[in-house]
């Protein structure tokens, strides 16, 4: 196993403890010597976990786990109906351990700073990232650092960080500014950063992509739609479909589709005009905090991701994100944050262009859970109604139309 830079293909051993090209600064991939690896997984009764794929992934030891990955795929025929697709599935990350996909990458990227010997693990986060570092960071017993973008960040992740017992520091700026200071400060051989520019975390998330082709029988789905942010998990869910390609586990690759948030959109931008390369947004602002990214800093994969799948990205308001979140909610009792319900509006705003065919099969990703983000709920739901501890103020206000207007709609939608 090794390092491989994806612009000048310089190679360095996997003990290094690098996380972009010496030579040219270019991102870093894992590459297997992929001869020796007996990938039979298709044979394999277990489940799938992250760890069922185990052969592809870049660890040795006993791998620091708290069972993540596994997470279902569900088959959703109302919200197929609403959005106008024969067949749709939704894959919910958000059943992982912290309640985010990033369980999956943290699991091995932990387990790697475990083998390398060190003792404190850093990112900077728009707080799902952060989460899942102090989770696997005391399961290992080890410390854990975190730089959060001030007042930006979802309540329930800030509380689990904090529970944990990550260290967590605010900074007055956003991700990106964040993310520029844990990289000075990981110049520092003591800290080990775990943010999706090490390569090792991307591997644990790639078993997404193998997790969406096992759950389906083997066979790959026509597109694969989710939410894009620093976007690592685009370019890692692609590497994992191209893999099981490369096994002949699979013919084609599923259509790469990203969506982002309109106030923070460079990859969209950059598919926009066709480029290789992204301007960065200084000031990125969406309702989908976890998104807030402006310079995201595995744009060079992602959109390679993209365009050599034959996908695409696409940009969302935030009132569609609310209006797919509520949809996913209430049609198929799948809760979600708002970045996940990106995925959804991206989908329902491609098929109303008429890009998405209704004859795709089409699997979204959602990524982190609804709970997640109590604070974003009540703004868009309300408060519940207040009454008195008396019957007939119970039945006068069930009774009020307003109440269930909402879901009449949506439920009128699908009928
Ligand atoms: C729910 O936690 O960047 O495109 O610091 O939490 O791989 O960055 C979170 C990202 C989508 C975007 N959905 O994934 C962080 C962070 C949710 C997220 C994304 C994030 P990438």
């Amino acid at each position: 196993m090794l390092l491989e830079c994806i612009e000048c293909k310089a190679q360095y051993p996997d003990t290094e403890i690098i996380y972009t090209c010496q030579r040219c600064g270019g991102l870093l991939d894992v590459i297997y010597d992929y001869s020796k690896i007996d990938l039979r997984v298709q044979k394999l009764k277990q489940p799938p976990s992250v760890w069922k794929y185990a052969s592809l992934l870049p660890i040795k030891m006993e791998p620091v786990t708290l069972k993540e990955g596994g997470t279902p795929l569900y088959k959703c025929d109302r919200l197929a109906k609403k959005i106008g697709i024969h067949e749709l599935y939704v894959k919910n990350e958000g059943l992982n351990p912290t309640g985010s996909f990033k369980d999956r990458g943290m699991t091995v990227g932990v387990s790697k700073a475990i083998e390398l010997g060190m003792k404190t693990v850093a990112c900077a986060s728009t707080g799902n990232t952060s989460a899942s570092l102090a989770i696997y960071a005391a399961k290992a017993g080890i410390s854990a650092v975190v730089l959060l973008p001030e007042g930006k960040v979802a309540m329930g992740k800030v509380a689990q960080a904090l529970m944990h017992g990550a260290k967590v520091i605010t900074i007055r700026g956003n991700f990106d500014d964040a993310f520029r200071l844990v990289r000075e400060l990981c110049e520092q051989r003591e800290f080990y950063l775990l943010n999706s520019i090490n390569p090792f975390r991307l591997e644990g998330q790639k078993t997404i992509g193998f997790e969406i082709i096992d759950q389906l029988g083997w066979k790959s789905p026509d597109r694969v739609v989710l939410p894009v942010g620093n976007a690592g998990n685009i370019s890692a869910i692609y590497k994992g479909f191209s893999e099981f390609k490369r096994f002949d586990i699979i013919d084609e690759i599923p259509r790469m589709t990203g969506i982002q948030s309109e106030g923070a959109c460079p990859i969209f931008n950059a598919f926009s005009k066709g480029a290789r390369k992204i301007v960065p947004e200084k000031h990125p602002e969406t309702i989908a905090s976890a998104i807030r990214i402006g310079d995201p800093v595995n744009a060079p994969k992602a959109l390679l991701a993209i365009y050599d799948s034959g996908g695409l990205a696409e940009k969302v308001s935030d009132d569609e994100i609310i209006d797919a979140q509520k949809s996913l909610a209430r049609l198929e009792g799948i809760g979600v944050e708002p970045a996940s319900a990106a995925s959804i509006a991206g989908l329902t705003k491609l098929r109303e262009k008429g890009v998405i065919q209704p004859d795709e099969r089409v699997v979204c990703i959602t990524t982190g859970h609804l709970l997640k983000d109590p604070e974003e709920v009540i703004g868009v739901c309300g408060k519940p109604m207040v009454v008195e501890a008396d019957i007939e103020a119970i039945r006068a206000v069930i009774s009020n139309e307003d109440s269930v207007e909402y879901l009449g709609a949506v439920l009128q939608s699908v009928r």
